[in-house]
């Protein structure tokens, strides 16, 4: 692999997997020319939940984030690319969706800061992409491949 393989964690929040929007997410990714390693769709269990969202323990909407990330399924992703973590992020918008641009997926898809659509790696906490992937996906989960389009979307 080269400079094109970080790999970065995004996930169909339950909102969005409700709303029927894991394809037109999906799609998104695809046709940025990111390349998906691996996906599953899941219940997250209390105990993920509060490994995932750990920094937020002490947050007054801790309760609430892990009741809302466990009431339903989500689909997690592993998507690959040059610069991924901080393409995505920049894709997703900000944390709230009444803040986020029109184009990106918060900015189309939300009007809450409580159902954001998406979970996507924090660009700026180093590592947080790697640790994110490791507590969702086993190394035989994701897989090691090119997609044939891609010789065209790197010079
Ligand atoms: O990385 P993000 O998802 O953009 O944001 P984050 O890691 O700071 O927070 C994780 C999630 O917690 C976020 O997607 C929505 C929720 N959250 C963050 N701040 C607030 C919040 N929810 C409520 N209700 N109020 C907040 O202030």
């Amino acid at each position: 692999m080269s400079h094109h393989d970080e790999r970065t964690f995004v996930m169909v929040k339950p909102d969005g997997v409700n709303r029927g929007l894991i394809g037109e997410i999906v799609s998104r990714f695809e046709d940025r020319g990111l390349q998906l390693v691996g996906a599953k769709f899941i219940q997250i269990d209390e105990e993920l939940a509060h490994e995932h969202y750990g920094e937020h323990a002490d947050k007054p909407f801790f309760d609430g984030l892990v009741e809302f990330i466990t009431s339903d399924p989500v689909f997690a992703m592993v998507w690959e690319g040059a610069d991924a973590t901080r393409q995505v992020r920049a894709m997703v918008g900000e944390t709230d969706p009444a803040e986020s641009a029109p184009g990106t997926i918060r900015g189309d898809f939300g009007l809450d800061l409580g159902h954001n659509v998406i979970h996507a790696s924090d660009h700026e906490d180093e590592g947080a992409n790697v640790r994110e992937i490791d507590l969702f996906f086993d190394d035989e989960e994701l897989v090691d491949w090119t997609r044939s389009g891609t010789t065209w979307v790197y010079e």
